[in-house]
């Protein structure tokens, strides 16, 4: 059979196109057929497939057979984006495919497009996970993605009537070339019942045992990470729920057909949906299911695998060696006490041996600060669900809450601060506390981010647990978001360098000297024109707007969120409008034109994010509208946005808003996505500017408004001392009050928000720095050879914010891992 299957792939132009044809007759079975686009894209994806799983099996054994350390990273979300592109790149094989498409007259960018996206996340936590996952593979670290494989991934946003409506994302319709089913690794995974005390024969002591209950089955659904230049692929698996038999028998029998049948749909319910929201806690009783259902097949899966490579001497205190765990934000750190209930209840393990394990195999990286964000689960609601876990998170917190009194005898206060249960009513398990107690190394995710998580968060925490808190700065991956998002400017680097500043963006730097070189800035504005022209085309077969492609790009996308602040940028779009709606032709004539872009999904329930959409739209169909804007402002709202279309919108921008209330973002990852792409940003210090800005000069950052620290004294003066209003603003505000942009009843909460006793994201008190900012930004932009210069230097100063420099360092301080490269046999 070895020497049978020990061949490998021909990826010429004739055997692809081989198989292109063998997978359309055999595996869709069509034959004399004129097929369309998207057969045709599910025949390339099975022919690119067939190309990823040699390596990959041939990867996942060749780490089985070293005994490496291998690292976990458990998320509820993985925002992956399409593959295709992801996947013929990697391979090195996107020449060979285009050729091949080509000769049977398709084409490849045109039948990629055709790929419907997995939109298996929210926003930047999910996208991260991607990046990393994508950077693993490179750097050939043995390391696996876990999570669920949601029937239902993130929403599709359409504009009716200039207002957010929400539509279910079934992406599974033609299947998922992508993943295989792996119906022999299944798992039991346990949900309500009791725990039973017994006593244990050989040494008398009590032990517990969770029994009962509903038991549902966990099917795993993989797929293969390629590595960019190198052999190495890795794995995600994704767990998707089933009804168990056991549970079957025991509902039938009791005779109630009904009950049962509905029981089973409730089983698949658990992975049917991805929650839509990046901003609060929900607090539902099926996210903790999900939270539940997924953190426990992996923990099994991966203890299954440590117990199988048997090595004398080598006992379950040795995992922390061989297995590492990160745990992206609190989502699954239930993980802990399901960790602890495995090595004390199944594995006989003392206490504090089992603690010894759990805390050196586990990291907790902390996304948010924002209280709202911050998950806590009801007492009650867990102690029904998991039973076993409530009492061994109660047991957690006893003897942590002894260690505290120990530091600090008799300061109450310090143990309500840090203790793991909230004593309200009802009682809240306060899950970052957990995450904290719980793991070796917590992070941040930016400087500034890290500083806030040690001085407003966790302070305690770091008092009593000096060390633990780390920074490591967030990254993105420069093969999806410059080789594949920007093939223009990419063709740019590879001309000069060759393809290595791939995977190591170092190499850009050499590039700055050339910043004014004639040719250099040619080509660079060419990309840029050409970038503009594609997303122009995108906006009018699309969204039938014709866009002006000889303008300023000005773009904010990103989730709607009030910290973020769109309502900021919206504002500053009304008085440029009020600006030109009250100058001369001529001096019209003067102005810089200007295409603002704004695209981002509000949470379903978030209504005052929705009105925020509401007035982006409409303000979009009132400027494009009127005569007196044309060929000075257009703004376009474009609706759905996602990993695809970030991929289109960045790589057209000559400036983009990250504009967030300084100290409410932790890091941002947009931002650096932009950058590389050859934009500058206008922003405040919040989040991963700060260092993007120190990383490309401080002149090339337009920075303005209130500073993290004076927000927080602004916010407590503000209510006293009224600052006086600016007039631009409050011009601005009158126009959308007296329904220039429609009902102004459907935006008077806006208005009534931003009212100085009232306007807790200082949207107010930042509005004059952030038109200043605008204005420089302008100014430097009509400068046209020192800006284009500027977004080389920038562009080509980022290295340090691809995720190969973040895993790196996550490896180095978190993980102790190291690369295991495999090379190939051919
Ligand atoms: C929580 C409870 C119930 C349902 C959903 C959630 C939830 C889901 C996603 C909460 C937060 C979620 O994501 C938060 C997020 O995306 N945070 C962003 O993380 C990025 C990567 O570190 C940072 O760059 C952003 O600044 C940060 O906002």
């Amino acid at each position: 059979l070895w020497r049978l299957s020990s061949s490998y792939l021909v990826s010429d132009v004739p055997s692809i196109q081989r198989s292109l044809v063998q997978h359309v007759e055999y595996t869709l079975a069509r034959r004399r057929y004129k097929f369309d686009r998207g057969s045709f894209y599910q025949a390339t994806a099975h022919s690119v497939r067939d190309r990823l799983i040699e390596r990959w099996t041939d990867t996942q054994q060749f780490y089985a057979s070293r005994d490496g350390k291998r690292m976990y990273y458990l998320s509820l979300e993985f925002l992956v984006g399409r593959s295709m592109g992801n996947a013929v790149s990697n391979l090195g094989l996107r020449g060979a495919y285009a050729e091949a498409l080509r000769q049977l007259g398709y084409d490849l960018e045109d039948i990629m497009s055709q790929e419907k996206e997995p939109a298996l996340g929210n926003g930047g936590l999910g996208r991260l996970a991607s990046c990393f996952l994508d950077t693993l593979a490179t750097l050939n670290y043995p390391a696996w993605g876990y999570g669920i494989r949601y029937k239902y991934g993130m929403f599709e946003q359409r504009l009716v009537n200039g207002k957010q409506v929400e539509f279910p994302d079934y992406w599974l319709t033609y299947g998922n070339p992508w993943e295989v089913e792996r119906l022999d690794v299944k798992y039991l995974v346990r949900l309500y019942g009791e725990v039973k005390t017994y006593e244990d024969e050989q040494t008398g002591e009590t032990r517990f045992r969770w029994e009962g209950g509903e038991v549902v089955v966990a099917v795993a659904y993989d797929t293969p990470i390629p590595g960019y230049g190198t052999y190495n692929t890795n794995n995600m698996r994704l767990w998707s729920s089933k009804p168990s038999h056991e549970f079957d028998l025991a509902s039938f029998n009791a005779g109630d057909y009904y009950g049962a049948v509905e029981a089973k749909e409730r089983c698949e319910s658990i992975t049917s949906v991805l929650y839509p929201s990046d901003d609060t806690d929900s607090g539902k009783v099926l996210r903790l299911k999900q939270q539940f259902f997924f953190v426990s097949a992996t923990l099994q899966d991966v203890l299954r695998r440590y117990k199988k490579r048997i090595v004398p001497g080598r006992t379950l205190k040795n995992l922390p060696e061989k297995v590492a765990i990160q745990l992206n934000d609190t989502h699954p750190s239930i993980s802990i006490p399901e960790l602890m209930r495995l090595l004390l209840d199944d594995e006989m393990l003392p206490w504090d041996e089992a603690w010894d394990i759990t805390t050196r195999t586990f990291g907790y990286t902390n996304h948010t600060i924002l209280p709202e964000a911050l998950e806590k689960w009801q007492v009650p609601m867990m102690e029904e669900l998991l039973p076993r876990h409530m009492q061994i998170i109660y047991e957690i917190n006893h003897r942590f809450l002894q260690q505290v009194e120990d530091r600090w005898p008799g300061d109450n206060e310090k143990m309500r601060a840090m203790s793991i249960i909230e004593e309200s009513t009802p009682k809240m398990v306060r899950m970052a506390h957990l995450a904290m107690v719980g793991s070796h190394v917590v992070n941040g995710v930016a400087e500034i981010h890290t500083r806030l998580v040690k001085s407003r968060l966790f302070p305690e925490f770091d008092q009593m647990f000096p060390g633990r808190i780390k920074n490591v700065t967030n990254g993105v991956t420069p093969r999806r978001w410059i080789l594949q998002a920007n093939p223009a400017m990419a063709g740019i680097f590879t001309s000069i360098l060759g393809p290595g500043w791939v995977n190591d963006l170092r190499r850009l730097a050499t590039l700055k000297p050339f910043a004014h070189d004639d040719t250099f800035q040619h080509s660079w504005n060419e990309a840029k024109r050409l970038n503009k022209e594609r997303l122009a085309l995108w906006v009018k077969a699309n969204m039938g707007v014709d866009l002006m492609t000889n303008a300023i790009y000005d773009m904010q996308v990103k989730r709607i969120h009030e910290y973020k602040r769109q309502l900021l940028n919206v504002l500053g779009i009304v008085h440029r409008y009020a600006v030109i709606a009250g100058s001369t032709p001529e001096q019209r004539a003067r102005m810089l034109p200007r295409v603002c872009v704004i695209a981002g999904k509000a949470a379903p329930g978030y209504e005052v994010a929705k009105k925020i959409i509401q007035l982006a739209c409409a303000v979009s169909k009132a400027v494009n509208n009127d005569v007196r804007c044309a060929g000075v402002l257009q703004v376009v709202f474009i609706p759905n946005f996602n990993v695809s279309l970030a991929e289109l919108i960045i790589p057209a921008s000559d400036v983009s808003q990250h504009i967030s209330t300084a100290g409410m973002e932790a890091s941002g990852t947009g931002n650096m996505k932009f950058v590389m792409n050859g934009g500058l940003i206008v922003g405040t210090a919040d989040g991963a500017n700060i260092e993007i800005a120190r990383a490309v000069g401080e002149d090339n950052l337009f920075c303005f408004g209130a500073t993290a620290d004076e927000v927080a004294a602004l916010r407590n003066t503000m209510k006293s001392r009224l600052p006086a209003g600016d007039e631009r603003l409050q011009r601005s505000v009158r126009m959308i009050r007296s329904g220039v942009f429609g009902n102004p009843d459907d935006f008077s909460q806006l208005m009534d928000n931003i009212e100085p006793a009232n306007d807790y994201y200082l949207i107010a008190h930042d509005f004059p720095g952030y038109l200043d900012a605008l204005d420089m930004a302008d100014a430097a932009y009509l400068h046209q050879p020192s800006w284009t210069a500027r977004t080389i230097r920038a562009a080509c100063s980022m290295w340090e914010f691809s995720s190969d420099r973040t895993i790196k360092e996550y490896a180095d301080k978190v993980w102790q891992m190291e690369p295991l490269p495999f090379k190939p046999p051919h």
